[in-house]
């Protein structure tokens, strides 16, 4: 299926891309307003699971809470629509598993060290390169489809970011010193997903949350975490099964945060 204005990709490219479940079916675009929103109509539409929305620029990027998500031309915007059977408090471990596909295609392909800050962060040096949207469509109480949303800062220069976004904000471009494909990026970024998601579907969650915790930078820090009025500082001990960080707070009791925001206090 097609979107208005889409480019569905040629069958040489989708089998340079060679994905097998995820990038399926793949819908390009010079210019969107967000992928996850194309992603909401075409799901909507009746899409197939896998399902791939990519923009080469967005003028209405969306972040988490209503935020705005800054993607100029050259970036990497894409959105994946994905039907997982899993129960609806398992559905953080998307962004779990987002984190974990794009830190391992920017360790293999540019050779950075990437990491994951919990919840929906991968940073390199401790800036943020790449932020995950994952957002659910309901029918009723039930969850038909789950949108995930990643954006990557990769060809473009920092310069091109908001100034109040460039202090904590990194591009690929900028940490290589030179411009990577994003074809090749989108491809390996397309199939390290897929590696990931299979094992959601198997119920692999342990394995899954093992390579999280290798990849993390968030675990073993003091952090503050707010989520709308509350706020809850204490030391990031663990990841649960349901991607839930369980901190110890100051009185030393465990708490368990389910989302919010994540501030490094101390390094680890
Ligand atoms: C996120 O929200 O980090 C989720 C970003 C998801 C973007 C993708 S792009 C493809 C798909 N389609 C969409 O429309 N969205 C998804 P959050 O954790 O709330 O962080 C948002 C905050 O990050 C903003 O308030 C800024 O402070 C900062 N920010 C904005 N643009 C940025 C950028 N390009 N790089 C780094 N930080 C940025």
């Amino acid at each position: 299926m097609m979107g208005k204005g889409s480019i569905q990709i040629d069958h040489a490219k989708r089998d340079k891309l060679n994905s097998k479940s995820i990038g399926r079916e793949i819908h390009y675009f010079e210019k969107l307003d967000s992928t996850n929103s194309k992603a909401k109509e075409l799901a909507i539409k009746g899409a197939v699971e896998g399902t791939c929305i990519i923009a080469s620029s967005q003028h209405d990027g969306k972040g988490r809470y209503g935020r705005t998500w800054s993607s100029p031309k050259s970036g990497i915007w894409l959105s994946v629509i994905l039907s997982p059977d899993i129960e609806p408090e398992r559905a953080p471990l998307l962004t779990i598993l987002a984190g974990i596909a794009v830190a391992r295609t920017i360790r293999e392909l540019c050779d950075l060290e990437a990491t994951i800050k919990w919840p929906n962060d991968v940073l390199i040096d401790q800036k943020k390169v790449c932020g995950i949207l994952t957002e659910a469509i309901c029918i009723g109480d039930e969850v038909r489809h789950m949108i995930l949303g990643i954006g990557i800062n990769a060809n473009f220069d920092i310069s091109e970011l908001p100034e109040d976004v460039q202090n904590s904000a990194t591009t690929l471009k900028n940490e290589l010193g030179h411009v990577v494909s994003n074809d090749e990026f989108i491809s390996n970024l397309l199939q390290n997903l897929d590696k990931c998601y299979k094992k959601l579907k198997q119920r692999k969650f342990r394995e899954l949350l093992e390579e999280w915790r290798r990849l993390s930078t968030t675990l073993g820090r003091e952090v503050k975490i707010r989520d709308g009025e509350e706020e809850i500082q204490g030391l990031a001990l663990e990841i649960d099964e349901f991607g839930a960080l369980i901190v110890r707070d100051r009185n030393g009791k465990s708490q368990r945060i389910i989302n919010g925001d994540c501030i490094h206090i101390s390094r680890s």
